[in-house]
């Protein structure tokens, strides 16, 4: 029988590693579809929405976006809560993380170097420091979202904490999160959590 497909760009970050987490942590066998960006061009007018992650099920349409992905995954094996309420709050939290995203994102294209510092300086300042904020109020004991248990949420939240606080964005310290205790004790829990670190061994990340 044909695998399910988790197709992405091939490096070890963000929306794609995300989900190929979560299909590891569930335990599911998938084929791990990696693009060449020379072969992306060709690709992308294919893709639901012109964009990378896509998960291919057997019999079933592409499916795009990453939270939708990680929903999909986390609802089919226990890795996204059952009660409604507190399933949505896990999900408004992806959103948030997407948000985030979505303002890092054209800081990756400034090619002026001074320019680049400027942006980057003033997210680091102002949004950085604002999402950290919020998102600690949304936290409790932890060390993840709903306690002891990793939802695919956290591992959402791990990803993106873990590109911030990593060194590899030029003009964001590794210390932008310092304020923020609950959220660097999940990212840290996440980084220490067994299934995780197979992953990165398995795939060499
Ligand atoms: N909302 C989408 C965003 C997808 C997205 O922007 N993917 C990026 C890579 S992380 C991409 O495909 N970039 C290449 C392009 O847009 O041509 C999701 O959550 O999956």
């Amino acid at each position: 029988m044909q695998k399910p497909r988790l197709i992405y760009f091939d490096f070890a970050g963000s929306r794609g590693e995300e989900c190929r987490i979560a299909l590891h942590l569930a335990g599911v066998d998938f084929e791990d579809v990696r693009v060449q960006s020379r072969d992306w061009p060709a690709m992308k007018e294919r893709m639901p929405f012109a964009a990378l992650p896509v998960l291919e099920m057997p019999g079933k349409p592409l499916l795009a976006h990453s939270n939708a992905i990680l929903v999909f995954i986390g609802r089919q094996f226990g890795l996204h809560p059952v009660d409604a309420f507190e399933a949505a709050h896990h999900e408004s939290l992806m959103c948030a993380v997407e948000d985030l995203r979505h303002s890092i994102s054209p800081t990756l294209r400034i090619a002026d170097p001074e320019q680049k510092r400027q942006a980057r300086e003033a997210l680091a300042a102002k949004e950085l420091k604002n999402w950290g904020s919020q998102m600690e109020r949304q936290l409790q004991s932890g060390p993840f979202i709903g306690g002891t248990q990793l939802m695919v949420a956290d591992i959402k939240i791990y990803m993106l904490v873990r590109w911030l606080v990593s060194g590899v964005l030029d003009h964001i310290p590794t210390t932008v999160l310092d304020h923020c205790p609950k959220l660097l004790q999940l990212y840290r829990a996440a980084a220490e959590h067994a299934g995780i670190k197979g992953w990165l061994a398995r795939s060499g990340a």
